[in-house]
């Protein structure tokens, strides 16, 4: 593909903000703050909007319920379209207890939500997705990620099909509540915080919960959430074959859910992915919700973010570089050799100043992270929001 064609594809590639990640990180084991974290979505908003002024990428946020309780979602809708901004989908959360959506405490989630035994317990799940999709209606949000912790830690804890029907039977429930243009994207994790099986613990899984749910019920697949050497371009490949692949969480890691910066640890894995969705999309990238998810624990989340959007754009330019009409014919030569040249001429191209031009011309900075600092914005949030906080324990 020419250059003026890779550009053509780089202007047009979006990939969404998660409101989670806008804050300081954490594990289990602390989490240490950084000064001027937004202290409210207003604030999570602007600072969306410093990061596409920087990348020029980034046009809409993900929301993440109950952490994101919009008061007035209109007014916010108004807020973030003047700031040149959207609602991606949104994320509903039944793997913590939260007062405003266990049913002000009346019922816990310890024991999974959807595959609960009890019906009261799966019955406030579905309750609290519809009232994220609600939401959402009024952001002008059209799809619902939908990401369960549910799962057993040891064995015997429940009965596996027993777990795997009622999230079943509970999803095609909020599915038939969807609106005409919504889609409902089913998250797979293979473990964490279930320590022994997920319900929803792998793409075949994810498919089957869809197919259980209806016709726009899709497979998120987040990069962190396969068993370590899981081969994720195949992952990607099999459910677009079944027209089931509805989206992505990007994120890198070495060995689990580590949502660190995206293409930091496997770059040559996110070329692939990338390479899959181009040859799934005919050349140019299908319309499906491409989305961050990470957890910034050292880095700055506003700088953290920049430099995910920017690898992302980097592997989406390498993949759009590999002769493809030339890789076919290697492939049925039965040629690897040839093949692998085919995809190392992407791979090591020096593909910056594409991808550069693509930002000035989207309106973004030609080196992002140096004009980001140059601009004081932190330096701003920190003034007017607050200094760093202690470091906080478990
Ligand atoms: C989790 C899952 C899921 C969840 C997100 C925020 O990826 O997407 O919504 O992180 O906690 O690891
Ligand atoms: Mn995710
Ligand atoms: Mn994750």
């Amino acid at each position: 593909m020419d250059s003026p064609a890779v550009l053509q594809q780089l202007m047009t590639f979006r990939v969404a903000v998660p409101s989670w990640a806008l804050g300081a990180g954490g594990t289990r084991f602390g989490r240490f703050t950084i000064g001027g974290e937004p202290r409210n979505l207003q604030e999570k908003l602007d600072d969306v909007a410093a990061i596409n002024r920087m990348t020029g990428a980034n046009r809409a946020v993900s929301l993440h319920v109950p952490w994101d309780l919009p008061d007035d979602p209109g007014g916010f809708r108004e807020y973030a379209a003047h700031l040149g901004l959207g609602f991606d989908a949104m994320n509903s959360n039944t793997f913590q207890d939260h007062p405003d959506t266990t049913r002000q405490g009346a019922i816990s989630y310890k024991f999974g939500s959807l595959a609960h035994t009890d019906a009261t317990v799966r019955e406030a799940a579905i309750e609290h997705n519809l009232s994220v999709i609600e939401l959402g209606r009024l952001l002008g949000s059209t799809a619902l990620v939908l990401w369960l912790a549910d799962g057993t830690n040891y064995p015997g804890q429940a009965s596996l099909r027993g777990q795997f029907e009622r999230v079943a039977s509970g999803l095609h429930e909020i599915h038939r509540h969807l609106p005409a243009d919504w889609r409902l994207l089913i998250e797979h994790k293979p473990f964490e915080p279930a320590y022994f099986a997920s319900v929803n613990n792998d793409w075949g899984s994810s498919l089957l919960l869809a197919q259980a749910a209806g016709d726009r019920a899709l497979c998120l697949v987040d990069l962190g959430h396969h068993l370590p050497n899981a081969n994720v371009q195949q992952v990607v490949s099999r459910l677009a074959m079944t027209g089931r692949l509805g989206g992505f969480h990007f994120n890198d890691a070495a060995y689990g859910d580590d949502d660190l910066t995206a293409g930091s640890i496997q770059p040559y894995r996110l070329f692939l992915v990338m390479l899959e969705l181009l040859e799934i999309g005919d050349g140019r990238m299908p319309g499906l919700s491409y989305m961050l998810d990470q957890s910034n624990n050292l880095k700055d989340p506003i700088e953290d973010l920049i430099q995910s959007t920017d690898a992302l754009q980097v592997a989406l330019a390498q993949a759009l570089c590999v002769d493809r009409v030339q890789l076919a014919a290697s492939q049925q030569a039965n040629d690897p050799a040839r093949s692998a040249e085919l995809l190392n001429d992407g791979f090591r191209m020096d593909v910056r100043p594409l991808v550069a031009e693509a930002r000035v011309r989207n309106g973004g900075a030609e080196r992002p992270l140096e004009t980001f600092r140059a601009s004081g914005y932190r330096k701003h949030c920190i003034e007017e929001r607050g200094a760093a906080a202690r470091s906080t324990g478990l």
